[in-house]
């Protein structure tokens, strides 16, 4: 098993092999990729050297599975290179998502779903991986009508210099700006771009990402991201209205009883999920489980995930797990 992880040089790259490293993923090879820039740097995996290899080099080395995170343009160029030499692409950007000839994969979810001739497999976004998670069961038994979701991003979603400009900015010293304004000490309703009906395109991503997981375009979702000035993980109040009448008591056993979800929810002694207790664990952490008593069969949850884990690197290492216990790499 020859395995590339492509952007390692990158946060989520670094999370990936943090990852590979505690699940002990069985490779025979490692290929660490990134830029030409940095082509030639030295790397430590497990106590071994590796010299950083460019894209092109990558290719030739004809790896089984190439675990992506350097962008969608780079995924756009390079993923169908890898495939064509029999690569398997599992790529965490958004460039092949909502293409239907694609797999979106939430591995506890569709996993099911691949096939063994899918060569590019979509990892969906951080803020919809930790939402649809949590959400799952949920929808299995009493059905989703809507869904009013509103998020608490951390900084490294934007990656390493936006890490740089809220540490700059928090020890007062020139920052370089990747966000439009300032972003510690401040709040941005804004992740990503601006699309033409005034929602931005992370809004639109949990929006049309969530349907897609679910196989099920009748779901209502609406969606408000934010980017909050923390680091260790993603935060949504989600208001999730159902078709069906719930019991909170249910709930609660539902969601202890999911696989990747940790239920943190006794407000009596302050419990409840933060990204600064999120930081670093593969699960999906839920509390302020609650009913929303403005309108029947709905209830208010709080959602936290560490982004570059559950909602990046783990969702993805999950996928080539998949792969190789169901001997499809
Ligand atoms: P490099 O370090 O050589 O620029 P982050 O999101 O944390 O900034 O990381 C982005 C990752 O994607 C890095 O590993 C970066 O490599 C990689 N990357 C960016 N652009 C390219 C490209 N054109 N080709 C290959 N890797 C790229
Ligand atoms: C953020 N969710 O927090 C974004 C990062 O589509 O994979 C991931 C962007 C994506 O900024």
């Amino acid at each position: 098993m020859k395995l590339a992880v492509v952007g390692a040089t990158g946060l989520v790259g670094s999370e990936i092999l943090e990852v590979l490293e505690e699940h002990q993923f069985p490779f025979d090879e490692l290929l660490l990729v990134a830029s030409e820039r940095s082509a030639g740097k030295k790397m430590t995996f497990k106590g071994k050297e590796y010299t950083v290899i460019g894209l092109k080099q990558a290719v030739s080395e004809k790896p089984d599975v190439a675990i992506f995170s350097a962008g969608g343009s780079t995924s756009l160029e390079w993923a169908p290179q890898f495939a064509e030499v029999g690569t398997i692409v599992i790529d965490n950007s958004s460039a092949w998502r909502m293409d239907p000839s694609k797999k979106l994969v939430v591995p506890e979810i569709n996993a099911k779903d691949l096939r063994i001739d899918d060569r590019i497999i979509a990892n969906p976004n951080c803020s919809t991986i930790q939402m649809v998670l949590a959400l799952n069961p949920l929808r299995l038994k009493y059905g989703i009508k809507r869904i009013v979701v509103s998020t608490y991003q951390s900084v490294t979603g934007t990656g390493k210099a936006a890490v740089d400009q809220m540490m700059a900015e928090r020890a007062g010293v020139p920052a370089e700006m990747v966000y439009p304004h300032k972003i510690d000490l401040n709040v941005l309703p804004h992740i990503d771009v601006f699309q033409p009906n005034g929602y931005t395109k992370e809004e639109m991503k949990m929006i049309n990402e969530t349907k897609k997981i679910f196989n099920d375009n009748s779901i209502q979702v609406t969606a408000t991201t934010v980017r909050i000035p923390t680091m260790g993980g993603h935060s949504e109040a989600v208001n999730v209205e159902f078709h069906n009448d719930f019991d909170l008591n249910e709930v609660r056993a539902i969601l202890s009883n999911t696989p990747g979800v940790i239920v943190q929810d006794d407000p009596a002694n302050n419990v409840y999920p933060m990204p600064l207790t999120a930081h670093k664990k593969d699960e999906v952490f839920v509390g302020r489980l609650r009913r929303d008593e403005s309108q029947p069969n709905t209830l208010n949850m709080w959602i936290v995930a560490d982004n570059l884990r559950k909602g990046a690197a783990t969702n993805a290492v999950q996928i080539a797990e998949y792969l190789m216990e169901h001997s499809m790499a």
